[in-house]
């Protein structure tokens, strides 16, 4: 493959929460990078993939799942979706195996009506697992109709089943490009924040309700010990209210034990190292709805 033929492009994931953007990224770069939960809005800001292979490098941006904005947080997290949709060379928007298209999948199509301006569009349907072959063609030809998308793939990124077609199908809408990063490289996030991350994954995975939603991790100290592979790592988590702080600790300290040693686990998986943890639990009112904390809690440019 000479220069000239190397193909590179930025790619926006967006879709509605919970659809399996962040299932599919990480299937793609083959690390846990995005966290993954079964409750909506899991994450929070656009974070960078870098697929890079003989002939292309693309540069993926998962994306927080589009809704209508409840918080200041969630203002951020539109503007996010909205932005990468902006910067894109290729979108591609992920639908579930709903049968019909909802008025949050409307919306959404809409916003990329309006978008189109002659970038491709690649719809996927995804987890297809769950469902039978002819419920596939149908929901392909429901979206067909539409008459926007330059593409049209099943996959199930919880089964990397479909995901190469994916990325082939992908290639064909790529120009002739730099590589914009090393060749090594997958994302641009640091350990730091894909621990905290980790972190608001366990949380979100155990907790209920609006508990895990009001979740913010901060990274105090993040720390290799001299001469051994050992990380020292101390991390706050904010609740949005008092009750919210004993629910988290839970009966006898057993909710916040069992998040902390589950991340621990992953992080010493992240980091190929032994990782001594400390959370301590803090309560910053309704941060969601204040510009300063959303912004000092890392959801900002
Ligand atoms: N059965 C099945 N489940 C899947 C598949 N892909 C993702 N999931 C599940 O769907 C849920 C949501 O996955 P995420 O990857 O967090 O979804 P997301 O679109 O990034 O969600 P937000 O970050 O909230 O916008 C998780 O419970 C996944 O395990 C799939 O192909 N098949
Ligand atoms: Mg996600």
């Amino acid at each position: 493959m000479t220069e000239n033929n190397f193909k590179s492009g930025y790619v926006s994931v967006v879709g509605r929460p919970n659809v399996g953007k962040s299932t599919l990224l990480n299937a793609i770069i083959g690390e846990k990078i995005s966290a993954i939960s079964s409750k909506p809005q899991t994450t929070r800001q656009n974070i960078t993939f870098i697929h890079t292979d003989d002939d292309s490098q693309i540069i993926f941006l998962d994306t927080p799942g589009i809704q209508r904005p409840k918080n200041k947080l969630g203002e951020f997290m539109l503007t996010e979706s909205k932005e990468s949709i902006d910067e894109a060379d290729v979108i591609t928007y992920i639908v579930d195996t709903s049968k019909k298209i909802g008025k949050a999948e409307r919306s959404i199509i809409d916003i990329l009506k309006e978008y189109k301006g002659g970038v491709p569009i690649i719809l996927l349907i995804n987890k297809v697992d769950t469902i039978k072959k002819d419920e596939v063609l149908e929901i392909i030809s429901m979206y067909a109709n539409e008459g926007i998308f330059n593409e049209i793939v099943p996959i199930s990124a919880m089964k990397n089943d479909g995901v190469d077609i994916y990325i082939e199908t992908l290639k064909k809408y790529l120009k002739p490009g730099p590589m914009y990063y090393p060749d090594d490289m997958i994302t641009d996030k640091n350990e730091r924040f894909i621990v905290a991350e980790i972190i608001r994954e366990k949380g979100l995975r155990y907790l209920n309700e609006e508990v895990p939603h009001g979740l913010a991790i901060s990274i105090e100290k993040f720390k290799k010990r001299e001469g051994k592979n050992i990380y020292d790592i101390e991390a706050n988590i904010y609740v949005e209210r008092d009750s919210h702080k004993g629910i988290l600790i839970g009966k006898g300290g057993s909710m916040l034990k069992r998040i902390g040693s589950e991340a621990r686990e992953d992080a010493e998986r992240l980091l190929d190292a032994k990782v001594n943890l400390q959370i301590w639990v803090k309560v910053e009112k309704n941060w969601r709805e204040r510009d300063n904390l959303v912004k000092r809690f890392g959801y900002d440019k």
